[in-house]
């Protein structure tokens, strides 16, 4: 079974942008999943198509009206659908988030633009709020193609064996990666480390080990579990 989005968005011409190239557009070709992406003014019956208006209670910037969008939801959402408003006041995107979506059937991703999207469209379609990250964007679009991208790549099929492989062997299940090299063995001085070029696969596992236990440590305390901390040698 494949997976069906209906992106709703007042610029459809940026899908499938760059998830057409690479691996999601390797995935998108064969039929993995398909992107629909809805241009929200047809939803519109003013003359200008208006989707934004000034806030109630005043203060800066527009909001996106909730009509137009209730009723573009309305005519894509099926009983099983998925309906995910991206905003900086959602639940924080994860692999795991990423993980749920890709059993969905059909998913509908709702790109706001401006200040904001009026309340009553989450309240009228219960649409759930989903943020990838701590930081002010343009509007939903490209959080959507975040989201895409991390969900596309898993689903079932997506990944050639290759891929799937380094994938898995890459993950150092909770920590950040060990840093990678490739030739040359000195790029202006900088040295591979030895261990790399030595051939020894165990004291390489070892030193790789070694290398994403402290780089977490160092950049991403947070992720350490006291397992880790054991292992780290305190
Ligand atoms: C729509 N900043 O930010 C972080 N995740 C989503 C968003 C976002 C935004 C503006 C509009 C989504």
């Amino acid at each position: 079974m494949s997976l069906d989005v209906d992106v709703l968005t007042i610029f459809p011409h940026m899908f499938p942008g760059p998830l057409g190239d690479s691996i999601t557009g390797r995935a998108l070709a064969g039929g993995l999943a398909t992107i629909r992406a809805i241009d929200v003014r047809d939803f519109t019956h003013d003359r200008h198509k208006s989707v934004d208006d000034y806030p109630y209670g005043g203060g800066p910037g527009m909001v996106m009206r909730p009509e137009p969008l209730v009723a573009a939801i309305e005519s894509v959402r099926r009983p099983a659908s998925r309906v995910v408003l991206l905003s900086p006041t959602g639940q924080s995107f994860t692999h795991a988030v990423a993980h749920s979506l890709t059993s969905e059937s059909h998913v509908v991703l709702i790109c706001g633009r401006y200040e904001g999207v009026d309340e009553r469209v989450r309240l009228a379609t219960r649409a759930e709020e989903i943020s990838i990250g701590d930081f002010v964007l343009t509007g939903g679009e490209i959080a959507a193609m975040v989201v895409l991208d991390a969900v596309i790549r898993l689903l079932p099929g997506a990944l050639t064996s290759n891929e799937a492989w380094q994938n898995e062997s890459h993950s150092s299940a909770g920590l950040l990666e060990y840093p990678q090299y490739t030739r040359p063995p000195d790029f202006r001085g900088l040295r591979v480390p030895d261990v790399l070029l030595s051939g020894h696969h165990a004291q390489v596992a070892a030193w790789r080990r070694q290398q994403a236990l402290a780089r977490t440590r160092e950049r991403r305390p947070d992720l350490l579990t006291p397992e880790h901390q054991a292992e780290l040698g305190d």
